[in-house]
């Protein structure tokens, strides 16, 4: 081959395996990590330690922003204020806004985590106005203090994921290790042994506690210990089998805020949101105890909240397959089957339907992955729809909000909401 031929070629291989890696890096929010697709990983690495300049020209439209004109208008009619806290964007920034107003309340400056060039961020406004943030499915984690300051941050231990909620002075969060993330996807998984049974290689999770005001481990829960002390085998329980060693996928942690001796529940036990299993799990940090578990209905769930103390909520994908992506509503295929908030009396029991869920139902709303609902109280409900970039306020069961975020000063896109926090203040 000649050697402007020769040129040529390498540099659409190039572009061929910078494609598919962007690709890889955007599949249900898993990046390649290091080794993780070997040659791959090596070169998104390289690409990762391109200059910014370089990386903006190669992402100018990321997979993770939508035109602005491809939303139907607004719909905001909202009386009192309402804050969202936004984290996505491509200048990683965290910003609290009042939707009612589309006022900008504060802003803090995450800094450059991202293992990806679209990685999303998370954040949790702390009582003291201070920002705990992490990069999804990335190994950093931090608090950042109301002027912007640092105060502590944590990088190169486990890779964390999903959601994270706040026990008073700690916070838990699902997170995984570096070593079962390097063979995660792949067809050869350590295989290992659990309750006498082989199983075929299963990637562990763990349910993390981390001090909020050091930074500091305090509780790290293996999911694979919580099993076998539970002798449950996660293969044999997997709806989906193997799932590509994915058994577990944590996508919430919700601290139990109330004690109820009838009902077996102390406070500050664990509501688990066990995706690939369908279920949620009512733990006992302390024994690794599962006292009740809540099934009935559910499809890759999500955000699991509590409402009171007599009722266990989660945001319900009603997703038709682990790894189906998100279709069209209107198409024949969905079936007519949307997300709902499905809900549980504390002993496991399905509740009679909310009617948050009918509302969802008349506006279509369906996400594959992420979702979550906050009952914020005087009879506002927020839902975020994250496969559609949309963000939903209900009044007393009306719609009143209906809105895209776009915070990032590019008005022709909308960038994909990640666990947006809403307060009322
Ligand atoms: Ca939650």
């Amino acid at each position: 081959m000649e050697k402007g031929a020769k040129l040529i070629a390498n540099i659409a291989g190039l572009l061929i395996v910078v494609f598919f890696t962007t690709i890889l890096a955007f599949d249900a929010g898993k990046y390649p990590a290091k080794n993780r697709f070997g040659v791959l990983s090596k070169v998104v690495s390289i690409i990762g330690e391109t200059p910014s300049a370089v990386k903006s020209m190669l992402f100018e439209l990321p997979e993770y922003l939508k035109a602005t004109q491809d939303f139907a208008p607004p719909i905001n009619l909202l009386e009192e204020d309402i804050y969202a806290l936004h984290t996505f964007g491509p200048t990683n920034e965290a910003k609290l806004v009042n939707l009612r107003n589309d006022k900008v309340i504060k802003n803090w400056d995450i800094g450059e985590h991202k293992p990806y060039p679209n990685a999303r961020y998370f954040a949790q406004l702390l009582p003291d106005s201070s920002l705990f943030a992490y990069v999804h499915e990335g190994d950093w984690a931090g608090v950042i203090s109301s002027s912007g300051e640092v105060i502590w941050e944590r990088s190169g231990d486990l890779v964390y994921h999903h959601s994270a909620e706040i026990q008073s002075e700690k916070i838990w969060i699902c997170a995984r290790d570096h070593g079962y993330l390097h063979t995660y996807g792949s067809a050869t998984l350590d295989t290992f042994f659990i309750n006498e049974s082989k199983g075929i290689g299963v990637m562990d999770e763990v349910i993390l506690g981390i001090d909020l005001e050091t930074g500091a481990t305090t509780d790290s829960i293996s999911m694979l210990e919580v099993f076998e002390r539970n002798e449950l085998n996660p293969v044999y329980k997997s709806y989906y089998g193997p799932a590509q060693g994915d058994c577990f996928h944590l996508n919430d942690i919700q601290p139990v805020t109330f004690t109820d001796t009838l009902h077996g529940y102390e406070k500050g036990d664990l509501l688990i949101s066990n995706r690939t299993q369908n279920e949620l799990l009512h733990l006992r940090p302390s024994t690794l105890e599962i006292l009740h578990t809540f099934n009935e209905g559910l499809s890759s769930q999500h955000d699991v909240d509590i409402l009171g103390d007599s009722a266990i909520i989660c945001f319900n994908n009603h997703s038709p397959s682990l790894f189906q992506l998100q279709f069209n509503v209107e198409n024949d295929q969905h079936e007519g089957i949307y997300s709902e908030v499905a809900a549980f009396e504390l002993n496991g029991d399905r509740k009679t339907e909310l009617a948050i869920s009918n509302k969802m139902t008349q506006e279509k709303i369906y996400t594959s992955t992420e979702g979550l609902q906050e009952f914020l109280g005087n009879g506002y409900v927020a839902i975020e729809e994250q496969n559609e970039f949309t963000v939903y306020i209900f009044k007393d069961d009306a719609l009143v909000y209906k809105n895209a975020l776009n915070y990032f000063g590019k008005t022709e896109f909308v960038e994909i909401p990640n666990w947006t926090r809403f307060y009322r203040p």
